[in-house]
């Protein structure tokens, strides 16, 4: 236990610390410095106390062959390896005013790992939903009371279309950067879904239940809905582009000069395919350059020449646009528990 918890002092040393008890932690500006995030740089957004695992995987529900498989039967199977940008749905909520319920993330809570794992649709294959089967559900080994359900599972669902479909690349990932998950990413195995707000991807993994009917838990009706003010809710599913500027930090001072402007880009509808900026008393978009995805999953680098020849305050604006034509807004869409944050971001500078 005492080794537990000087590993997990270790790996939380480095993150910017939301709350304590459960641990919920954004990434430090040195995790966008690469495409992938060093695992003791990667956010941690956790609903309820560290679980103990017992180590086996359930599948169940409507299946012709029930199965429970242990790590090492995971990783007799095929491995796939993909890096994977995780956001939390929350991202973002410190900029929505009146500021909404729930945990105040700025805008850190986003990271990129690469992620080792068996796929889950086979599986999923391999223990043979029946026909009438139309929903997965996800449980973790966490539980807690949570917005008046006593002693919940943390667990979220996903259309077994989705669950099933080759391109979604569904994870039961074991291996984070080359390591096997620690706990606070949900050791020994988690989900992994890529392009989804990371909420759908379970810590802690412990059933996969097959059902014939739409889930009803807390995490999937109660929370992580836009609770919007003026239309009907929808559930929070798919990240939202954003362009977030890297380099320079905002705020600073800088010399007159010439300077790169650094960012990421991602949206879960993506790939990016363009990034403008808007530059000081400017009403009009520029082209910044975007690099292709290294990965499909996973965010791309931006940049932009920024001649600053002048003293005084300067600001830059930052908008991307993804491949099915969604931009960022102006300013946020404030819905009840602020999620999808993303509005265009600001910085600036002083130049002296
Ligand atoms: N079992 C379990 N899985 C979970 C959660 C949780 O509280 N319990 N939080 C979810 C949310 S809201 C996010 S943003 C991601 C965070 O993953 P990370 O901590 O590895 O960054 O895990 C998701 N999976
Ligand atoms: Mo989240």
């Amino acid at each position: 236990m005492d080794k537990l918890l000087n590993s997990l002092e270790e790996s939380r040393a480095a993150l910017t610390v939301v709350s304590h008890e459960p641990f919920n932690a954004e990434a430090p500006p040195e995790a966008f410095e690469s495409t992938v995030t060093p695992t003791h740089l990667h956010y941690v957004r956790s609903n309820f106390a560290l679980p103990e695992h017992d180590g086996k995987l359930n599948i169940g529900g409507a299946v012709g062959k029930p199965l429970t498989l242990t790590l090492d039967a995971l990783r007799a199977m095929p491995r796939t390896e993909l890096a994977v940008t995780l956001e939390c749905a929350g991202n973002g909520r410190l900029g929505q005013t009146p500021l909404p319920v729930g945990e105040p993330w700025h805008s850190n809570a986003v990271s990129t790992a690469r992620w080792a794992g068996t796929l889950l649709r086979d599986i999923l294959a391999s223990a043979e939903p029946l026909k009438g089967g139309t929903t997965v559900c996800f449980a973790g080994a966490d539980r807690g009371t949570y917005h008046g359900h006593e002693d919940v599972h943390f667990a979220r669902a996903l259309p077994i279309e989705q669950a099933l479909d080759p391109a979604a690349q569904v994870l039961i990932a074991y291996e984070m950067n080359g390591e096997p998950l620690n706990a606070d990413h949900g050791a020994p195995f988690r989900l992994i879904v890529p392009r989804w707000y990371a909420v759908a991807s379970v810590k802690w993994l412990t059933h996969v239940n097959v059902l014939t009917a739409p889930f009803q838990g807390p995490f999937q009706t109660v929370r992580y809905i836009y609770d919007w003010p003026d239309q009907a809710s929808q559930p929070v599913k798919f990240m939202l582009p954003r362009a977030k500027i890297v380099t320079p930090v905002s705020g600073t001072s800088l010399r007159p000069g010439t300077y790169t402007v650094r960012g990421k880009a991602w949206s879960g509808t993506g790939p990016i395919v363009s990034v403008e900026v808007n530059v000081t008393r400017g009403d009009s978009w520029q082209a910044a350059t975007v690099e292709p995805p290294a990965d499909p999953f996973a965010w791309q680098d931006w940049s932009f020449t920024w001649q600053l020849h002048h003293t005084g305050r300067h600001t830059l604006r930052a908008r991307a646009t993804d491949a099915a034509g969604n931009v960022q807004p102006e300013a946020p869409r404030w819905n009840r528990f602020g999620y999808g944050n993303n509005a265009v971001e600001l910085i600036y500078v002083q130049v002296k």
